[in-house]
């Protein structure tokens, strides 16, 4: 992996300072809660449903294997856990369709289908290219791979219906990672950033940037990898559950509007 290029976060809003972008909102995260997130694990994609979190996590060097596991989201306590069935893959994004949770692999070009329930394996397919974030979106799914590109994706298939390039200000995003849908977009992740972007998904254009410094400051990070990636959108209380690799726990935290303070002078 290359090395970090560092917090983008503050010269993105001196640029859309700087550029009166007003198109793009600013907003930030902020904890409401923490639960404990057991592990450490290397978090690559994170999923919410009635009270459960689906947790998919990939093999590090202190992480022998990949996982798949269901946290009790009220409490954090893993209530069932197992490994994608086939050996030494490095598993990436999660999604949940109807009774099916869906896996992608980093390099493995694999899909692993699970019984959401049970966790039980239900057969795969295969994939070309890297596979990165994963959400459900309209009949299908939305897929990152670190390109600055989103592939959407037949839900019975998985084979690829519609490309998107994702752009800030009017320039390719790179490193788009663990996905969520979410309220007015498909939201993302970027690689080694502490912000999410919330994407229009019908021009590829970011509509908004969460600020999620608050949370990565209140976290002791293990090591350089240990970045923010999970993000699971809460519907009933319009929260968000959002962790990172490695972190000691998941904060589940509400969207605010970006304290004027906080921007840079227009
Ligand atoms: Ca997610």
């Amino acid at each position: 992996m290359r090395p970090s290029p560092g917090n983008l976060l503050a010269p993105l809003f001196v640029l859309l300072a700087l550029l009166g972008a007003a198109r793009v909102q600013e907003f930030v995260f902020l904890a409401e809660r923490t639960l404990p997130h057991p592990g450490p694990v290397f978090t690559q994609g994170l999923v919410y449903h009635r009270g459960k979190l689906y947790e998919s996590a990939g093999a590090s060097g202190i992480h022998p294997r990949s996982s798949l596991r269901i946290l009790d989201a009220g409490t954090g306590k893993v209530l069932l856990a197992t490994e994608p069935p086939k050996s030494g893959v490095f598993a990436e994004g999660l999604a949940l369709r109807g009774p099916d949770l869906l896996q992608l692999t980093w390099k493995d070009c694999r899909v692993f289908r699970y019984d959401a329930e049970t966790l039980a394996p239900k057969g795969s397919w295969m994939l070309e290219g890297e596979g990165w974030g994963l959400a459900p979106w309209g009949d299908g799914f939305v897929m990152s791979d670190g390109s600055a590109w989103l592939s959407f994706r037949d839900a019975r298939s998985f084979a690829e219906t519609r490309r998107l390039k994702v752009t800030l200000e009017g320039e390719p995003l790179r490193d788009l990672n663990e996905l969520e849908a979410g309220p007015g977009g498909i939201w993302a992740n970027v690689w080694h950033e502490n912000f999410v972007v919330r994407i229009d998904a019908a021009t590829g254009e970011v509509n908004a940037l969460i600020d999620a410094s608050p949370l990565e400051r209140a976290v002791a990070r293990p090591h350089g990898e240990a970045v923010l990636n999970g993000l699971a959108y809460q519907p009933e209380k319009d929260l968000w559950f959002v962790t990172g690799k490695d972190w000691p726990v998941i904060f589940e935290a509400r969207v605010a509007p970006r304290p004027p303070s906080s921007r840079s002078p227009r």
